[in-house]
Order: C-alpha cells, then structure tokens, then sequence
C-alpha cells in the first residue's frame, strides 16, 4: 500500500478517537457507545452507562456487540438483586395492596430475568432483531411492576430499582439498534489500534 495513503486512511479512522469530547480514563469503545446511547436515547446518561459498563473489567476489550451483553448481563444481576428486595419487602409487609403488588412483581422481575436470558441468545447469534424485541419486552415488565402500585394506590417501593434495570436495558437496546456497519467499523477501529500496538 502507498505509504501516504496508509497514513491518510490511519487518521480517518482514529480520528473519531482521538477527538476531544473522549475522556481519556474511559476506554474508547466504552466512550463510543455511551455517547452514542446517549444521543440516541433520551432517558440515558452518558455517566449512568460509562460507570454501569466499566464496573465489569471485560468491558474495556469488548467489542460493540460484547458491550450489549454486557449491559443485558448487569440488567440480570439488577433483576436479581431486585427479586430479593421484592422478597424482603414481602415478609415486612401488612398491607393487601402493596403485598399483591409486590406479588406481581416479583413475577415480572422473574420473567423479565429470564427474558432477558433469551436476548443475550440471540445477540450472540447477531439476530439483533429478536434480541431487541427480548429487551423490549423485560423493559416492559418492569414498567407494568410500576403501575401496579400506581393503580394500587401506593408508592412504589422499587423506583430506584426500575430506574436502573431499565436504563440498562435500554443501553442493550441501543446498541442492539445500531446498523451492522457501526459493527464494522467498531471492530475496524479495534483492528487498526491493536496493529499500532503490537508495532510499536
Ligand atoms: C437471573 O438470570 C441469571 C442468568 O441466567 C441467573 O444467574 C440468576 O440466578 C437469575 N436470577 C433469578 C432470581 O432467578
Ligand atoms: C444490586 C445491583 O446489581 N445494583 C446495580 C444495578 O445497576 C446499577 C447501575 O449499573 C448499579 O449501580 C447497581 O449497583
């Protein structure tokens, strides 16, 4: 290849990475996909996502698509920790309405767990399409485990819960939305560091 036009196709495609808005303590696939869901998506901080993914060491040598895991992954171990709050809440409680809400919940929670267990299936599988409807219909549970208590009557004990299980689908969902070039190009990007790498 013409040595000028390697250097010219090198900076185009690490341009983007090196621009100012990257943080340089988040690693750049993580910076990239925050601030996209973030655009994309209005409920979602770009904090919110960057602290939720680098919580998980693998996610700084993810690809895009490992990422979307990623966030399904955290959505069930929120899902899960929130079933055992549900059941706590459930042994302390008097009221009728509140325990048949709890109730609900804690089978929506459930089915949401497993829900979600599919997506991941089908995002290994990049059937991006089925996994976006699995995420969709967990996000779901939990917004009709929110209007249980509304239609009871009472305040939702669970809001923070609901607030970041669905912030964290929604990050699956996102990513999952992107088209497939955005997959490329992300694993092109990969690519061309790893080689600037190993080079030097
Ligand atoms: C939710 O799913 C994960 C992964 O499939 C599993 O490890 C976890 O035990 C499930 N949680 C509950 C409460 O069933
Ligand atoms: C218990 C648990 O897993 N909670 C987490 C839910 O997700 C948020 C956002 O990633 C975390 O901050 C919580 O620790």
């Amino acid at each position: 290849m013409n040595p000028l036009f390697s250097v010219f196709s090198l900076s185009f495609w690490l341009l983007p990475l090196l621009s100012s808005h990257n943080n340089v303590f988040v690693s750049n696939i993580i910076d990239r996909a925050c601030r996209t869901c973030a655009e994309r998506s209005p409920h979602l901080s770009y904090n919110f996502c960057v602290t939720s993914l680098q919580s998980v060491p693998e996610s700084s040598s993810a690809d895009l698509q490992g990422l979307g895991v990623i966030a399904v992954q955290l959505a069930q171990e929120n899902a899960t920790s929130t079933i055992a709050k549900i059941k706590t809440l459930l042994e302390n409680e008097d009221d009728q309405r509140t325990m048949a809400s709890l109730n609900d919940c804690l089978e929506l929670y459930s089915d949401a767990n497993s829900t979600l267990k599919n997506s991941i299936r089908y995002f290994e599988s990049e059937d991006y399409i089925s996994s976006n409807a699995y995420i969709s219909a967990a996000m779901e549970s939990a917004s009709t485990c929110n209007s249980g208590f509304e239609e009871e009557g009472v305040v939702t004990p669970l809001t923070k819960e609901s607030d970041n299980f669905i912030q964290l689908c929604e990050i699956a969902l996102v990513i999952s939305k992107l088209p497939p070039s955005v997959f490329l190009y992300a694993s092109r990007v990969i690519s061309i560091l790893s080689h600037l790498f190993i080079q030097k």
